[in-house]
């Protein structure tokens, strides 16, 4: 890491650990007086827990604390969980979510100027600088993405192309003319402009694009080397949620053993999802996380639902802010079939093992007669289409295997013609249930 870049904008994720522990402390104290003082829910809560704001003395008195979870969110739609008055809120975000009413989150200014410049210190760990050009490719509006990576690329001086998603071949144009050197997008979407960008003669390997920033959805190594090696970009994972503040809650450095969380405005946790107990650092669990410096909507421990482990060993980067490992899944998203769980993600990497198969899948749950059934399509890559029925025969075992031998359960695998399953803009929908419920 250049001395520079650490100097100027990324102090604080090289922090000494004592200090950055003090930091931590007293900001939780301040943060839970607040949240405490001025929620109805967070000071209901903490009371039926016999807990009260001076009872946090040291950091670990944060586990006295009670967790919220997003039905709380959904409770006091839609605002009623501020902390402040309107007057002082100037920007609401919200996450629509599969069912129901959508979440809403707040942000004061000095909220937004916290979530500005942990994206900046994210992207500057990216080698991102005032010198790049960067395509905004994450939808504007509601969602957090678009705006969140706009106004931390600001922030680092970077020149913005506030592309928003959509309009996939223009895109590939004004990376082209304009000469972008980083893009932020989902990385399913970063995917389809590769594609398309070949489809118009265009490879993305000879643009001066360098840095992709993926996140928003799950995603495998398998994901990362197609994209890398379609583009001649270096991949960086990163994380968030609108319920904390949206993305940059954790990125991933040069190093890419994992995403450092900005912890000195997030606090991270891993519990034991069915418990509820406290898990230490190295443990795989659900991502707890509270907020310690954001005052419009503070979260105290909120759950996730996202599955991953803290990594509380140096970074070769120098980074004193520990890490999280890959998400490796959202306990929401996994679903049973005949008594085994299974996780999408599990799929995709062992899809992504086999030569010849792209990241454009889809699982596709049914019940045939009143059993539980996984289909899995898979577009081939155009090179390993092919019309001879041996080729294809031979690829379709190659993958059932792969995917056998990591869930444990019998699928059908549909191998189908490049270009054929839907390309998202957004977050990839990867699974369609068409199971009969009852
Ligand atoms: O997806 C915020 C975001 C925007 C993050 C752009 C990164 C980049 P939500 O729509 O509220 O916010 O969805 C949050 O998406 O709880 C995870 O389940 C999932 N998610 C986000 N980033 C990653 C990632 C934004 N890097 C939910 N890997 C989270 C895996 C991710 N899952």
């Amino acid at each position: 890491m250049d001395l520079k870049v650490k100097n100027d904008c990324c102090a604080a994720d090289f922090m000494p650990v004592g200090e950055l522990r003090a930091v931590q402390l007293s900001r939780l104290q301040k943060i839970v007086e607040h949240a405490y003082n001025n929620v109805e829910f967070f000071r209901n809560r903490m009371n039926e827990n016999g807990v009260k704001p001076s009872d946090i003395k040291a950091l670990e008195d944060i586990q006295k604390l009670p967790f919220s979870k997003k039905i709380d969110l959904r409770d006091t739609y839609p605002f009623g969980l501020c902390a402040v008055p309107m007057s002082e809120v100037v920007r609401l975000h919200a996450s629509s979510g599969t069912t129901g009413k959508p979440i809403v989150v707040a942000y004061t200014k000095e909220d937004l100027d916290v979530w500005a410049e942990v994206m900046k210190r994210g992207l500057a760990g990216a080698g991102l600088s005032e010198k790049d050009i960067i395509q905004i490719a994450y939808g504007y509006g509601l969602f957090t993405g678009g705006l969140g990576a706009h106004y931390g690329s600001e922030a680092l001086g970077a020149t913005v192309v506030p592309a928003s998603v959509g309009n996939t071949q223009r895109q590939v144009m004004l990376m082209r003319d304009f000469g972008v050197t980083g893009v932020c997008c989902t990385p399913s979407y970063f995917m389809h402009l590769i594609e398309q960008a070949k489809l118009a003669g265009i490879d993305m390997r000879d643009l001066p694009v360098r840095v992709g920033i993926f996140g928003a959805e799950p995603w495998s190594q398998g994901m990362r080397e197609q994209l890398e090696s379609g583009s001649g970009i270096e991949a960086f994972d990163i994380y968030g949620l609108s319920e904390i503040i949206g993305p940059g809650v954790a990125i991933e450095c040069t190093e890419h053993q994992g995403m450092h969380v900005f912890e000195d405005h997030f606090y991270p946790e891993i519990i034991d999802p069915d418990t509820g107990e406290v898990l230490p650092d190295g443990e795989q669990g659900e991502l707890v996380l509270t907020t310690l410096s954001k005052y419009a909507m503070p979260m105290i421990r909120y759950r996730t639902r996202d599955l991953t482990r803290i990594i509380a060993e140096p970074c070769k980067c120098g980074r004193t802010i520990r890490r999280i490992d890959r998400i490796s899944a959202r306990s929401d998203d996994m679903f049973i079939i005949r008594g085994v769980n299974v996780f999408p993600s599990q799929i995709e990497s062992a899809l992504l093992t086999v030569p010849g198969v792209t990241a454009n899948y889809l699982i596709i749950l049914t019940t045939e007669k009143g059993m539980d059934n996984i289909e899995v399509n898979v577009e081939m890559s155009p090179e390993a289409f092919s019309d001879q029925v041996k080729v294809l025969e031979s690829l379709q075992r190659n993958i059932t295997k792969a995917v056998e031998s990591v869930i444990g359960l019998r699928i059908r695998v549909k191998l189908v013609a490049p270009q054929t399953i839907a390309r998202s803009e957004g977050k990839a929908k990867r699974v369609l249930d068409q199971r009969i419920k009852g």
